[in-house]
């Protein structure tokens, strides 16, 4: 096991409570299929696969030996005016997996620039379409689309901006989906909200929809706490869009690659979207990376200048990284093999049943589940917000679960390798200890 770094100073950690983390630090030194080992020696039972991006859960041979052959074979490549044969194949069959005409790639390192990315594409898109006035954005209250600035100002999570200034100018945000009481402790998509799609209405009559590029929600909204759409409300989205030439962009940097029992939300909902951000998943966390899809329209747009200018100017140095393709590859090589893509679906419903079996908690104010992510909203302690959800984190971890929290909701989305019985013994553990927080 690795020894206890001597000095957690320099380490300025992202997301963190550093100096509450530094007094009583939590370190992970191995892990492998469904556990984490901490560096005292415990297992952890992972029920968020990471960062909701472990799909296949850890220590994958497949992802393992493409990495290790990879870095003795072509570590790195030039990413501009070069390539190297796996950008391609990872490509390729990345197109393949994707439904409809999302056929076109662009590569990433992670699901903010993937944003970043699909958001330039939608504004230089429309100005190649002769449409240069419509450069307005349009994102979600509680949304979350990453840390840089597109990303920020589109996202709805207040904390996220407030800090920053003035953010991108000309963006504006639909309301979120969440609070209709008659959708508390639903299993799967809400009932009700259709029509709160209808507030894209309202922003085009207020804008001018002729000024606005593109719209970004995740299908189902994960950082923010779990909010799953209303019946018929991307759909909805999707109509509005289209009576007023506006790009639509699903940001699946969570509900990609298996997390709702599809391949895609694209594919869950039946709703097609112009393009579709992804990361996480798409090389189980491993190694960082991000894809954004494109249909064809869009990316065919670009291809119309001189064939020796450079269409689009936008890319890193790290886009399409050896490393990182090679992971992907052996990541697609497990999900294919395993069948974890659509392994969700089959769970599904035991997951839902397990998750919905804490409703005679008192403390349980709603529970949200569809596919294998599970929100679970805790009734807060007065005037200390997000302390009793932070209690059942420290809790379970203390217990050998690993779950997150946001605000005073605990999200899991366990690997797509779990097992009922590790289902079981999640939700047996977090029953515990949500009645020690009551
Ligand atoms: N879009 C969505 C929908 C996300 O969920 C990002 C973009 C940004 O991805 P990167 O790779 O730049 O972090 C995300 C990331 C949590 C949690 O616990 C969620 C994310 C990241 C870290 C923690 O909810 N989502």
């Amino acid at each position: 096991m690795a020894a206890t770094p001597n000095n957690f100073d320099a380490y300025w950690m992202p997301f963190t409570a550093n100096r509450q983390f530094k007094a009583s630090p939590r370190l992970m030194v191995a892990a492998d299929g469904m556990y984490y080992t901490t560096e005292d020696g415990r297992k952890i039972l992972d029920g968020t696969a990471g960062l909701w991006c472990c799909n296949a859960g850890h220590a994958r041979p497949r992802i393992v030996e493409a990495i290790a052959r990879q870095a003795r074979e072509l570590d790195y490549a030039p990413a501009f005016q070069m390539g190297h044969p796996k950008a391609f194949e990872l490509a390729a069959r990345l197109a393949r997996l994707m439904p409809g005409a999302l056929d076109h790639v662009f590569f990433t390192n992670s699901g903010s620039e993937s944003v970043e990315t699909a958001l330039k594409i939608a504004i230089a898109y429309h100005r190649l379409n002769g449409q240069a006035e419509r450069v307005r954005l349009i994102g979600r209250e509680r949304g979350y689309h990453g840390v840089n600035f597109g990303g920020m100002s589109v996202g709805g999570m207040t904390a996220n901006r407030k800090m920053f200034g003035a953010l991108v100018a000309g963006v504006d945000h639909l309301r979120h989906t969440h609070g209709d009481p008659r959708n508390l402790f639903a299993r799967g998509v809400p009932e009700f909200g259709a029509e709160l799609a209808d507030d894209l209405e309202r922003l085009c009559a207020l804008h001018d929809p002729s000024t606005i590029a593109a719209v970004i929600v995740e299908p189902v909204q994960g950082s923010a706490g779990v909010f799953i759409p209303p019946r018929g409300y991307l759909e909805r989205l999707r109509e509005i869009c289209d009576r007023h030439g506006i790009l639509l962009i699903f940001d699946e940097v969570i509900t990609g690659y298996g997390r709702l029992g599809t391949p895609f939300a694209v594919d869950y909902f039946g709703v097609m979207p112009d393009m579709v951000t992804t990361a996480k998943g798409l090389t189980n966390g491993v190694i960082p990376m991000g894809a954004v899809f494109a249909q064809k329209k869009i990316h065919d747009l670009f291809m119309q200048g001189p064939a020796g200018a450079v269409e689009f100017f936008h890319g890193y140095t790290y886009s399409a990284n050896p490393m990182a393709c090679a992971a992907a590859l052996g990541t697609l090589d497990t999900y294919e093999e395993e069948g974890l893509l659509t392994r969700g679906a089959e769970l599904a419903a035991y997951w839902a049943d397990a998750a919905h079996s804490l409703r005679d908690i008192p403390i349980v104010t709603d529970i949200r589940t569809l596919g294998l992510i599970a929100g679970i909203e805790l009734k807060p302690i007065p005037a200390a917000p997000t302390a009793r959800a932070f209690d059942a984190y420290l809790k379970c971890f203390a217990a050998g679960l690993l779950v997150r929290t946001t605000g005073d909701i605990i999200a899991l989305s366990p690997p797509l390798i779990v097992q009922k019985s590790e289902i079981d013994r999640l939700f047996d553990i977090l029953r515990a200890v949500l009645k020690q927080v009551a």
